[in-house]
């Protein structure tokens, strides 16, 4: 911690980067360190590769897409994330930093940073970016607050996932008297949804299948499907009602954003592994939250997340 506060001290421009199909985490930790470093009069660029999710507007998030100021800086920092893949099109720019910075919460990738502040057993990686900015020379406003409070409220699920802890709280405690509003963020995060809702569930309740005795489920919504439900999609909290059926462990949701392009997440209820299931699929994670990706032909690749699943839920048969 002590050498990227000096790292952050030190230089003079920064390009924060994220991983692709943005959440709360990624893009509050990005901004509230953006804020943070621009009250230090830093220069300050931020990228990711993907489309900020109309449900988070309120982040307030101006992303940067100029590639050309990438090499300018000093210090490039990767956030939420740690490998070129998660960062998306961004990747190769990242690789060729002068000074590379991880702040993470992720099982890692084994990609070698020049400094790390990172956390596996954190529950956010908001967490780690306030407990930086509380270590700087800044004074925190309810913008920084608000995003902070945001990335560390969506990865708990609102205070309920496994990794919750007393920090966790604390923490959500501290920003609260940064005086943002909290009933209004609270709102947009876990209760506002679009008109088309209805019909949203419809879709998922006719696109998920069972498997393996029910251990599994599978949403599929293909590029049409996506396309009607882009916003929808793109926010990973609108399928939490299918979380902790009693019988199922593993939830497969497969979006085709593209014809023939896959995003894939994974989640588990109680003990599966689901990181290394993602990492069959060009991804990585937690252990109860991943993500992949995939192309190509539909079914070969339904049987490949059946029989990868199977691999992983068999480690617990007795
Ligand atoms: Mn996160």
């Amino acid at each position: 911690m002590e050498e990227v506060i000096e790292v952050l001290n030190k230089y003079k421009s920064f390009a924060l980067f994220c991983h692709l199909s943005p959440d709360a985490d990624a893009l509050g930790s990005m901004n509230a360190l953006r804020l943070a470093l621009k009250k230090m009069d830093k220069k300050v660029y931020i990228y990711c590769d993907g489309k900020v999710p109309k449900v988070l507007s309120f982040l307030k998030v101006q992303l940067d897409t100029k590639v050309s100021n990438i090499a300018k800086c000093d210090v490039c920092i990767m956030m939420d994330c740690n490998s070129l893949d998660r960062v998306g099109k961004y990747g190769q720019y990242f690789d060729k930093a002068q000074i590379k910075v991880n702040i993470d919460h992720h099982q890692s990738m084994n990609y070698q940073f020049d400094y790390e502040y990172v956390n596996r057993q954190s529950p956010s990686t908001a967490d780690l970016v306030y407990e930086l900015i509380k270590n700087l020379d800044v004074k925190i406003n309810s913008d920084i607050a608000l995003n902070l409070y945001a990335g560390l409220a969506s990865d708990t699920g609102c205070f309920q996932h496994p990794g919750t802890n007393q920090l966790s709280h604390k923490h959500a405690y501290e920003l609260i008297n940064y005086n943002f509003d909290l009933r209004d963020v609270n709102y947009k995060m876990f209760k506002e949804k679009p008109s088309n809702y209805l019909y949203f569930y419809k879709s998922v309740l006719r696109n998920t299948k069972s498997y393996l005795n029910e251990k599994l489920y599978i949403i599929f919504f293909n590029h049409r499907a996506y396309k009607r439900f882009e916003h929808i999609c793109d926010n990973s909290a609108s399928f939490q009602f299918l979380d902790g059926i009693d019988g199922n462990e593993i939830r497969v949701k497969i979006i085709e954003k593209q014809k023939g392009f896959y995003t894939l997440s994974f989640r588990a209820n109680k003990y599966a592994n689901v990181c290394e299931i993602a990492k069959k699929f060009d991804g990585g994670g937690h252990k109860m939250a991943s993500g992949g990706k995939a192309t190509g032909n539909y079914k070969e690749l339904l049987s490949k997340i059946i029989s990868v699943c199977k691999e992983e839920l068999d480690k617990y048969e007795k």
